[in-house]
């Protein structure tokens, strides 16, 4: 059957309708992406990276889970832990510190993460670690905020997690979302 004249415009004009559509769609899903991936905006330190310190015994590097594909996971020991995670040069502003982990249901429910900064302790949370974060969502990772901070020029800021050695625990990434001023 021949097409009517009517028909021969109706389609293309739908098709191209539609491929606008899509084109607009992934435009905004790259803008909105972008922003969070601006090195000002959002600085994380991950397990296994430079500015991250681990102590202790029985710490084991797991591969199937977190941040970057990877966590560190704790088994009882009786020597004492920390986790340490440092930010140096970090631009002067006012900042929301978060993490991520992963849990399980046999994790410690009261791990403390204190924020210092130059030396002093100025915050932090506790966090249950049989429930996973649920605050924000960054690069397909959800992450809690602990707390937020003003960081002076030159000031180095790390968050510290000091457990005894009986803690089953996991540790992962923190980083610091910057606030507009
Ligand atoms: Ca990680």
């Amino acid at each position: 059957m021949a097409r009517s004249g009517f028909q021969t415009i109706l389609i293309p004009i739908v098709v191209l309708i539609g491929v606008m559509g899509v084109a607009v769609l992934s435009e905004f899903k790259n803008q909105e992406g972008s922003v969070l991936d601006q090195d000002t905006a959002v600085i994380i330190v991950d397990d296994g990276d430079p500015d991250f310190h681990i102590r202790g015994a029985r710490w084991s590097v797991m591969n199937e889970a977190g941040y970057g594909a990877d966590y560190r996971f704790h088994q009882p020991t009786r020597y004492d832990i920390s986790t340490e995670w440092f930010f140096v040069d970090v631009p002067a502003g006012t900042y929301d510190v978060i993490a991520t982990w992963v849990p399980y249901s046999f994790l410690d429910y009261d791990v403390p993460y204190q924020i210092f900064l130059s030396g002093g302790k100025i915050g932090g949370a506790r966090v249950d670690q049989r429930f996973g974060p649920i605050d924000i969502t960054f690069q397909g990772t959800s992450w809690n905020v602990l707390d937020r901070v003003t960081i002076g020029t030159g000031e180095q800021i790390r968050v510290l997690v000091d457990e005894p050695g009986r803690t089953r625990m996991t540790a992962d990434a923190v980083g610091l979302v910057r606030l507009a001023d």
